[in-house]
């Protein structure tokens, strides 16, 4: 478990960073396609929602307890993903929803750091938008 502090500008960064964002994107979407078949079912996206402990918040799933309104939120924000409602998400789909759901994110948390407790292996995209960051601020070494 490891804290990391990230703020709107961290965030924005990492989806302005668009080679970046679409490889994590894309890294993120391949472990989620939990049975390869390239696309995300309503099962794979609510593990992933599941996951993702940041949507609790920016979903305010806080006001939603039982299970049967839980599935409704899932169902809810799945079909925001599922934009051709074809009942399964595809990359495309999958990252164009990611960007603004991070966009809107970066807006929430304008210039006030939160901090993020995070497991060691996270693969969350808000661990890659913070190591970015770290990585950024690095200086920047010799090559030799
Ligand atoms: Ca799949």
């Amino acid at each position: 478990m490891g804290v990391v502090i990230i703020d709107g500008s961290t965030v924005r960064g990492f989806v302005e960073d668009e080679a970046q964002f679409k490889k994590s994107v894309k890294e993120r979407f391949g472990e989620l396609d939990l049975n390869g078949d390239g696309v995300l079912s309503r099962s794979e996206m609510r593990k992933a929602f599941e996951s993702f402990r940041l949507i609790e918040t920016h979903f305010g799933a806080e006001v939603f307890t039982t299970p049967e309104q839980l599935t409704r939120l899932y169902d809810s924000i799945f079909e925001k993903f599922d934009f051709d409602h074809s009942g399964t998400v595809d990359l495309e789909e999958f990252e164009s929803e990611m960007r603004k759901i991070m966009l809107a994110i970066a807006d929430g948390l304008g210039s006030s750091p939160i901090q993020m407790a995070l497991e060691d292996d996270d693969h969350s995209l808000f661990k890659k938008a913070a190591d970015l960051e770290v990585s950024k601020s690095q200086p920047s070494r010799p090559s030799s």
